[in-house]
């Protein structure tokens, strides 16, 4: 008989804990919502790329990319070669919705057009792209993409693949 205000006590803060939870899983939902957004409930899927070589190849690896249209991306890229690189695809950037782009402890919100790697640098762009179509990737630091640094970026219509 004496346990049961503890017992009470417990469920309480158990109900407080779980409404909380809901709260911040609501204004999360407020804020995608408000961005425009396409709310996914799915992780978003993750793709690497690498800008240049250890041996300082003039070449993006790989150097062609498919995308599905409405799904979630976590591009990871680097650049592990001695000298900075480019990541430039404005057609593309224009036919999806960037959610964020995190490198070095910053993130950064809004359209992007192009990210600038410099040696030993990492850079996460999550997107989600919105218009099929394909795309060509160059690296435009001058000569680089006549050497070879070039890409095709695809983005599939939903459903399709
Ligand atoms: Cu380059």
């Amino acid at each position: 008989m004496g346990q049961q205000p503890v017992g009470r006590q417990r469920r309480w803060a158990r109900l407080g804990a779980s409404l909380g939870a809901i709260a911040l899983v609501m204004a999360l939902g407020l804020m995608l919502g408000a961005s425009g957004a396409i709310a996914s409930p799915a992780p978003p899927e993750t793709v690497a790329i690498h800008l240049g070589s250890v041996a300082g190849d003039l070449r993006f690896e790989p150097d062609q990319l498919s995308f599905r249209a409405g799904q979630r991306y976590r591009l990871v890229l680097d650049n592990p070669s001695p000298e900075k690189h480019y990541f430039t695809a404005k057609d593309f950037a224009d036919g999806l919705w960037t959610q964020k782009v995190q490198a070095g402890g910053v993130e950064v919100k809004g359209a992007i057009h192009e990210l600038e790697l410099k040696p030993g640098a990492t850079a996460e762009w999550v997107f989600v792209p919105e218009r099929p179509g394909t795309y060509a990737l160059h690296c435009a630091i001058a000569g680089h993409a006549e050497a070879g640094m070039v890409g095709q970026l695809e983005i599939e219509a939903a459903g399709q693949g």
